[in-house]
């Protein structure tokens, strides 16, 4: 005849064989239907309680009480394995995704623009000569860009220029010579300054954009000739291609520039095809970088210094330009665009 103690360990018993078979269950789906065998209507501990109405009523509560304990028992070993899966699935998720032995992914870092490493190179070169930086804003006064340089208002040289202007007074200056002009008001000579920086003008094709850059040098002393500009230029030339292979030259053409006299234009030999002609010498063995000549006494007159006792040279170069020789860039517009394709390159 069945007891209640024999029930009792009955039940107790399927605590733990539900425990042995939810052990290797890997899903939710098997585990459920493993709680489902013991716990549903069919089910083992349903059973095990059928025998019950065959106890006398005074034992039957303490069957009760160990079927409920049962219960518990199960609910909490399907908590417990479905927790544990969870836990587990994550530190698998984990390690794939996330192994912080492993060393870094290299991260590209970013350099800077070809423009930026050709302006701090250019100004290293003309620090070995020793000169030094000078800035000036970029928004300017019609006065330092055009007629403390010699150009006023009715001038034809201003159509060279073609400018923006902020108010009648006020324009986006369109070459870096204003530079020249707040550095003689703020320095006595000796002046030996290089000033880089950005300027406008409304021009816009291949070579040309309305926003570029040039490097203004100014000398200023006791006796400065133009052999002194010239020799600047080829320490210059041949320092900043010096990939050509060096024995560059020089020429200085005559050309006019309001604030110099005489001006030039600064010409360097072809180093592309060493003068047998080329796409970019246009066959004539001579490449222009731009324009320089000797500080016009009216300049000084301006900024009130002694043109009988000091001279001086100016120049002024496009610094697009002289990267675009110099790496083979053939739109100037390449520069701005911001593509890394083109300045990853550099
Ligand atoms: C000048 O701007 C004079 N201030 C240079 C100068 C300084 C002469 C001191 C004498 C003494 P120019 O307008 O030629 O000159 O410009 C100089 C250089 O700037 C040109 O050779 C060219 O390389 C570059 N440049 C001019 N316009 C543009 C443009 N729109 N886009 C890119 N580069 C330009």
């Amino acid at each position: 005849m069945t007891t209640s103690s024999d029930l009792i360990a009955q039940l107790e018993r399927l605590g733990g064989q539900f425990a042995a078979a939810i052990a290797p269950l890997v899903d939710e789906q098997s585990i459920r239907a493993a709680q489902a065998q013991f716990l549903g209507k069919k089910g083992q501990v349903s059973e095990v309680m059928k025998e019950l109405g065959r106890l006398p009523p005074a034992e039957r509560p303490l069957v009760g009480q160990a079927a409920n304990k049962v219960k518990d028992t199960i609910a909490q070993a399907v908590e417990e394995r479905l927790q544990a899966l969870i836990t587990a699935k994550r530190q698998a998720d984990l390690a794939r995704t996330l192994d912080v032995t492993l060393p870094a992914r290299p991260v590209g870092g970013g350099h800077l623009h070809l423009l930026t490493q050709v302006r701090l190179e250019l100004v290293e070169i003309f620090a070995e000569l020793g000169f030094s930086v000078a800035e000036g804003p970029q928004v300017e006064t019609d006065w330092h860009t055009f007629e403390a340089l010699a150009i006023p208002k009715d001038h034809p040289a201003r159509d060279m220029q073609d400018t923006f202007y902020i108010a009648d007074e006020i324009v986006l200056r369109t070459h870096t010579s204003p530079v020249q002009i707040r550095t003689m008001q703020a320095h006595p000579p000796p002046i030996r300054i290089v000033a880089p920086g950005v300027v406008y003008r409304r021009d816009d094709d291949a070579t040309h954009s309305p926003m570029f850059t040039q490097i203004e040098g100014l000398v200023v002393d006791e006796g400065v000739r133009v052999s002194d500009l010239k020799g600047v230029l080829l320490h210059f030339v041949n320092r900043f291609y010096a990939r050509l292979g060096g024995g560059l030259d020089v020429r200085l053409r005559p050309s006019y520039f309001p604030f110099v006299e005489p001006g030039v234009e600064i010409d360097m030999s072809c180093g592309f095809c060493r003068g047998s002609g080329c796409r970019l010498c246009k066959g004539t063995g001579w490449i222009e970088i731009g324009g320089a000549g000797m500080v016009d006494p009216d300049v000084f007159a301006h900024v009130g210094i002694d043109s009988e006792r000091y001279t001086g040279f100016a120049f002024g170069m496009g610094i697009e330009r002289m990267a675009m020789l110099r790496h083979g860039v053939n739109d100037i517009k390449f520069y701005y665009e911001g593509d890394l394709r083109f300045l990853d390159q550099f």
